[in-house]
C-alpha cells in the first residue's frame, strides 16, 4: 500500500476516436483503448468520438472538434490526448500545437505497455527496437516538413541546420537499431539452441495462442501445477492486457508417458503494431515451430469472434496459419454453461480459472500430438545395440527387459520407426 502511495499520480488522459464506419465495432475498439490506457498506467478522464466520412488530413478530427477536445481536456484536467488510430507525424505535430497537450496514438500506448512490462533482456531489446523503428519514419516526416518550410521562406541557412540535425538524429537511431539487432541475434541464438534441443528430444511442442487476457497463462499454470516437471514454475496471470510478454516453456506429463512441451507467449490484440510483431519475431517464432496450437478464447467476451479473427490473422502473418489447432473456449463459467468441461466437435468449453477441464485438455493434447504413434514391443538382439539405443532415446519407453536373446522393449513409438524396425517386432 505504502509503495503505491509513493508512486506518482497516473497521467490523466482523454480518449479520442473517429468512426468512419470502417470498423465492425467501433465502440469495442474504444473500450479496448481505455483498457490499454489503464494498462499503460494512465487514468482515463473522458472520451470524445466523432462520426466522419473521412478523417481530416491535417488534424485527424474535424477542426471544430479540436475545440471540443481542448475544452473537455481543460475541464477534466487531462494532460495527454490518446487517439484510437495511428496518426501521421504531421497530424501529431498539428494537434500538439492546437491542443498544447501531449498527443499520442494507439501504437504509442501499446509500445508504452510493452516497455513497462518487459522483464528479460530479450524483451527489453525487442521493445527498444520497436520504439526506435516506430520513431524513424516519423523523424523523416519531420525532416520533410522542415525542408518544405525552409524552401517556402527561402532561407537556405535554416534549411541546412534543420536538415543536418535531423540527419544526425536519424543516423544515431539507425546506428542504435543496428546495435540492438546484433544483440538480439545473440539472444535469439541461445533461444535457437534451446529450441533445437527440444526438437531433437522429439517431445512434441504445443503453444498456447490467442487474444491477450483470454487465460493462456492460467491454463499453463494449472497444467504446470498438476502435471509439470517443476510444479512451482508458474508464470504471471493477471486481469490485464499484456500481463506476460516473455515466452515460457514448461514440460508437461499427465502420467501416460506422453510428455509434451507447453509454451505460453505474448497475446495478440486488434491493431497490434506491425513493428512490434516484427521486433518480437524471435519470441513469437516459438509458435511457428509448434506441432499443435491451443487457441485460447475468452468465451465470456461478447467480441470473442472478432478476437478469434485477429488471432487467425496474426498467426498467418507469423507463418503459423496451417498448424493444427485445438480451440479452447475458456471462462465458460461466466456464461453459466453447465456442466463443464464440454467437448463439442474437437473443441473444448472449460474454465481454467476454476481449474475445470485441465486434465481433459491435457489428455486431448496428448492424443492429438501422439496420434501418429503406435504401441509396439520389439525384441532387439544384442548385435543391434544401436537400434536399442535409438529406441530408448526416441520412443516413449514403457518397459525394458534384458533377456538371453536380446532386449525386450515395450514402447510407444512413431509410426515411421515402427515400419523401420518391423523385423524386430514381436507382435
Ligand atoms: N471467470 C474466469 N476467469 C478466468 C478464467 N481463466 C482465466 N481467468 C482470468 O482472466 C484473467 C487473464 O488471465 P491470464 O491467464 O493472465 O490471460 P492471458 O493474457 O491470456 O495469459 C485473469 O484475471 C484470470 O484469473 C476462467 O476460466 N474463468
Ligand atoms: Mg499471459
Amino acid at each position: 500500500m505504502r509503495e503505491e502511495q509513493m508512486q506518482e499520480a497516473p497521467v490523466k488522459v482523454l480518449l479520442v476516436g473517429v468512426d468512419i464506419g470502417e470498423e465492425a465495432d467501433f465502440e469495442y475498439s474504444m473500450e479496448e483503448l481505455a483498457s490499454l490506457a489503464e494498462a499503460a498506467e494512465k487514468e482515463v478522464v473522458g472520451q470524445i468520438v466523432q462520426r466522419l466520412d473521412h478523417v481530416n488530413k491535417a488534424l485527424y478530427i474535424g477542426t471544430g472538434k479540436v475545440d471540443d477536445v481542448r475544452r473537455l481536456a481543460e475541464e477534466r484536467g487531462a494532460q495527454e490526448v490518446v487517439f484510437d488510430n495511428s496518426l501521421t507525424p504531421s497530424q501529431v505535430r498539428n494537434l500538439g500545437k492546437e491542443l498544447e497537450l501531449t498527443v499520442i496514438d494507439r501504437t504509442n500506448l501499446i509500445l508504452d505497455i510493452f516497455a513497462i512490462r518487459a522483464q528479460t533482456r530479450e524483451a527489453k531489446l525487442q521493445v527498444e527496437t520497436a520504439r526506435l523503428q516506430y520513431m524513424l519514419p516519423r523523424l523523416v516526416g519531420m525532416y520533410d516538413a522542415l525542408s518544405r518550410q525552409g524552401g517556402a521562406s527561402g532561407s537556405m541557412s535554416n534549411k541546412g541546420t534543420g536538415e543536418k540535425k535531423l540527419e544526425l538524429d536519424r543516423r544515431k537511431i539507425e546506428h542504435r537499431i543496428t546495435e540492438l539487432k546484433k544483440e538480439l541475434e545473440d539472444v535469439s541464438r541461445t533461444r535457437d539452441v534451446q529450441r533445437r534441443k527440444r526438437q531433437q528430444s522429439r517431445t512434441p511442442q504445443v503453444a498456447l495462442v490467442g487474444y491477450t487476457n483470454a487465460g493462456k497463462s492460467t491454463i499453463l499454470n494449472r497444467m504446470v501445477e498438476q502435471f509439470g516437471e517443476l510444479p512451482e514454475k508458474t508464470v504471471m496471470e493477471k486481469d490485464m492486457l499484456f500481463a506476460t510478454l516473455e515466452t515460457s516453456v514448461r514440460s508437461i506429463d499427465t502420467g501416460h508417458n506422453k510428455p509434451f512441451f507447453l509454451t505460453d507467449t505474448v497475446g495478440f490484440i486488434h491493431k497490434l503494431p506491425h513493428g512490434l510483431v516484427k521486433a518480437f519475431r524471435s519470441t513469437l517464432e516459438e509458435v511457428k515451430y509448434a506441432d499443435l496450437l491451443v487457441q485460447v478464447v475468452d468465451f465470456s467476451d461478447e467480441n470473442y469472434r472478432q478476437q478469434m479473427q485477429v488471432t487467425a490473422d496474426t498467426l498467418k502473418e507469423l507463418g503459423a496459419g496451417d498448424i493444427p489447432q485445438i480451440v479452447v473456449y475458456n471462462k465458460a463459467d461466466k456464461c453459466g454453461m453447465e456442466p463443464l468441461p464440454q467437448k463439442r466437435q474437437e473443441h473444448w468449453y472449460l474454465a481454467a480459472g476454476q481449474n475445470t477441464g485441465i486434465r481433459e485438455l491435457a489428455e486431448a493434447i496428448e492424443q492429438q500430438v501422439y496420434a501418429d504413434n503406435v504401441d509396439c514391443t520389439f525384441l532387439i538382439p544384442y548385435s543391434a545395440g544401436n537400434v536399442a539405443s535409438y529406441l530408448m532415446e526416441e520412443a516413449q519407453v514403457f518397459s525394458t527387459e534384458y533377456r538371453e536373446d536380446g532386449i525386450l522393449i515395450h514402447a510407444d513409438c512413431h509410426r515411421q520407426d515402427m515400419e523401420r524396425y518391423k523385423t524386430y517386432m514381436t507382435q
